[in-house]
């Protein structure tokens, strides 16, 4: 992991879940509950220009791919299918981890339409951590079938963010799913998810913890999202700060020795 001039701190986190910078594209997540159809929204993208390993230090498998749209290409990294962002396993951790260091310019969630009940509980995980996202309301035709009809602008209202209907497996709404994406990167369209206001008791809590947790992070906390990491330390989860470690400090580690190395 050389540095570039072009590396910046968010590259080198990105380097770090092994995202290839060189491209310079924007970064695509895609997450889901699992078998909603991300590997076919991804695999109808990118097609063959795509590669699997595994995620740095875990064995899980990830996908990265490419895909253009409106004369720019995009990374699109599929992530491993998973009902929270609780990183009570190793496949959350790493959906987790993923979206909280490496940022991604979207996240696409896809959601399967005959189950939305359940799905949302991702979807409202995904938002309290990041605004960048659309849900991909993926299986319509199964909902069609079952006689489920869904309320798509109702939804977009309730959720605050875009919802593109699809049927992925027929290559059905993806290019208005691209255009979303496109539209959110080129900030044309602003996503601003209502969040979850928690009882009187805990959103106290979290008004206490922030300024002591802006106060112990400094110029860390620029890139956080504090209200989220408010709420993980709250719930007393451990792994977030064995994550902030192993992202944060050991990376600006790396980083000095590798400025050395260069001199
Ligand atoms: N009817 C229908 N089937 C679909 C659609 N999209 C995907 N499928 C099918 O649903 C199944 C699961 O799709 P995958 O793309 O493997 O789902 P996944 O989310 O990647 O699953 P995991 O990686 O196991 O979590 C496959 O058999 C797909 O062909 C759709 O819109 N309609
Ligand atoms: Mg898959």
């Amino acid at each position: 992991m050389g540095l570039t001039a072009k590396s910046s701190g968010l590259n080198l986190l990105r380097e770090a879940f092994n995202v290839d910078m060189e491209r310079n594209n924007p970064v695509i997540a895609l997450a889901g509950n699992p078998n909603t159809g991300k590997s076919t929204v991804f695999n109808a993208l990118t097609g063959l220009k795509q590669h699997t390993g595994n995620w740095p230090g875990k064995t899980v498998t990830q996908a990265q791919g490419y895909y253009q749209n409106q004369d720019q290409e995009y990374t699109l990294v599929d992530l491993p299918g998973t009902y929270s962002l609780l990183a009570s396993s190793t496949e959350e951790m790493v959906a987790r981890d993923f979206i909280c260091f490496a940022k991604p310019d979207a996240t696409i969630v896809v959601a399967d339409a005959t189950n939305l009940e359940r799905n949302l509980n991702l979807v409202l995980q995904v938002t309290e951590l990041t605004d960048n996202v659309v849900l991909c309301l993926n299986l319509m035709d199964e909902a069609e079938r079952k006689k489920i009809k869904i309320d798509i602008k109702g939804l977009e209202g309730e959720l605050g963010i875009p919802v593109i209907p699809t049927i992925a497996r027929d290559g059905i709404g993806l290019n208005q799913l691209k255009d979303m994406v496109t539209a959110i990167v080129n900030q044309d369209k602003k996503v601003k998810p209502v969040k979850v206001k928690y009882s009187p008791q805990i959103e106290a809590a979290v008004e206490e913890l922030l300024p002591e947790i802006k106060n112990t992070l400094g110029e860390l906390a620029k890139g956080l999202n504090l209200r989220w990491l408010a709420l993980r330390l709250l719930e007393g989860d451990q792994t977030i700060l064995d994550s902030m470690q192993n992202y944060y400090f050991k990376e600006s580690l790396e980083s000095e020795v590798d400025w050395n190395e260069i001199d």
